[in-house]
């Protein structure tokens, strides 16, 4: 495998090529790294490399001329222009670069190089990750240190490069090695003693413990790679069962206080099918109970009625099951009190609205945040759905969360409640797609 790098610092980069695994390839030739100034083919007496930006800005640019010729001098090879801009660097890519003869690395200094450079003679960018560098040099060296372990030879008999569906899914557990007691340096009455299952000898239950610390501290610290890990059966047995939010949620469908279109305060009508549509959503996302709120008594009885209408009806059936879940109150905070007493603790009630500027008193939380939050806090949950043209928000000083208004890109908002509920559910409690 060959390496050429195009910098301005060759200085920079050839110490960091001698030592360690890269270093002694390099001496074996199992590997070959050569850089290629661009100052090198300048013509003028400053052997000037960069210039000012067209239309302004801060700083300066590449000049394209110097940096051209050093890349047409490194040969056609693959070409990888190392940029904040460039696609992120991942394992995967880097085990198909390994494929490759000869990688030729370009990097940048000052605030980039002239896109015309990009558009004719790169064949990729690549970003090392979201912070900035002052140039693309340790781009340049992380490329060439995290190809060279696939190159045959590079690494001892013994150790084998990671695995990728491996080393993608979950974090590597603790390692240890001898003393087997270390007293802490930071505190005087404690030592550091190896886990007694690693001296056990008994190697079933070393590997499930490994197992069980790289998905315990892969949880903690990279939930977004425990997302995409397919745990076996055996790890289900071993994973913390999630907290489980959606089990102490509670949906409201508010009939009043809402607002009409001019913003008068209101009580709007129960419909058949909100009572049973938004039963059933609040049945396959888990939830501890739909509450159907009104004022009036014959629309409470109404809603209790198409409950147990549907139970009779068909008990046994899905459907029945859902409408267990309804439950008639007359105001907010009758369901709020209910919850009270059956939690032990008050519910943290949830406003929403098709309005982004709704409960303006209340913090503002997208449907992950206020999951989070709910994981860290045992109190109920309590979710409130106007009808009508919405909650009488000045009315509900109960709300101290509200909930994002759901929009498509057509900027069109005006959702059923149905369908809003359903989707608020989906964003709080649905599995991620
Ligand atoms: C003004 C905007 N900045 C872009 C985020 C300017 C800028 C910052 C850093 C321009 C060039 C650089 C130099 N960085 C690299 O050459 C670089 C880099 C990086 O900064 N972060 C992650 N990966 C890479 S690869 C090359």
């Amino acid at each position: 495998m060959k390496f050429t790098v195009v910098t301005i610092l060759p200085e920079l980069v050839e110490p960091a090529l001698t030592a360690g695994v890269v270093g002694r390839a390099r001496e074996a030739g199992t590997i070959a790294v050569t850089t290629i100034n661009p100052r090198d083919f300048t013509s003028d007496r400053h052997r000037t490399v960069d210039d000012t930006p067209y239309g302004g800005g801060p700083g300066m640019v590449m000049k394209p001329e110097p940096l051209l010729a050093a890349i047409a001098h490194a040969s056609t090879a693959h070409r990888i222009y190392l940029s904040p801009a460039g696609k992120p660097l991942t394992q995967a890519r880097i085990r198909e670069l390994a494929q490759l003869p000869h990688l030729v690395l370009v990097c940048g200094r000052y605030e980039g190089v002239d896109e015309r450079v990009i558009e004719e003679a790169i064949d990729e960018e690549i970003s090392i990750g979201d912070y900035v560098l002052s140039g693309g040099e340790l781009g340049a060296l992380v490329i060439i240190d995290a190809v060279s372990r696939y190159v045959p030879g590079v690494l001892g008999e013994s150790t084998s490069v990671d695995d990728e569906s491996h080393s993608a899914s979950l974090l590597e557990y603790p390692q240890y090695t001898r003393p087997l007691k270390l007293p802490s340096t930071r505190d005087g009455e404690l030592v550091r003693e190896v886990p007694a299952i690693l001296t056990s000898g008994n190697h079933a239950a070393i590997a499930a413990w490994r197992r069980e610390q790289a998905i315990a501290r892969t949880a903690v610290r990279r939930p977004d790679l425990l997302a995409r890990f397919t745990p076996t059966v055996a790890d289900r047995k071993r994973m913390a069962r999630p907290v489980d939010v959606g089990s102490r949620t509670h949906l409201a469908l508010v009939h009043h206080p809402c607002v009409d279109r001019t913003g008068k305060v209101i009580t709007t009508a129960l419909t058949n099918f909100d009572v049973h549509d938004l039963a059933r959503s609040s049945m396959a996302y888990g939830l501890a109970g739909y509450h159907v709120v009104t004022p009036v008594t014959s629309q409470r009885d109404k809603a209790a009625h198409i409950a147990s209408l549907w139970m009779e009806d068909a008990s046994g059936e899905h459907r029945a099951q859902a409408l267990r879940l309804v439950r008639a109150a007359d105001s907010v905070e009758t369901v709020i009190a209910n919850l009270t007493a059956e939690h032990g603790s008050a519910p943290v009630v949830v406003g929403t609205s098709a309005r982004a500027d709704a409960f303006s008193g209340a913090i503002r939380r997208t449907a992950p945040e206020l999951v989070a939050e709910a994981r860290e806090n045992p109190a109920p949950l309590l979710i409130l759905l106007g009808t009508g043209w919405g909650l009488a928000e000045h009315l509900i000083p109960s709300v101290t969360r509200v909930l994002a208004p759901i929009e498509g890109a057509a900027g069109w908002n005006h959702l059923s409640v149905r369908s809003a509920g359903a989707v608020i559910l989906d964003r709080l409690f649905g599995r991620p797609t």
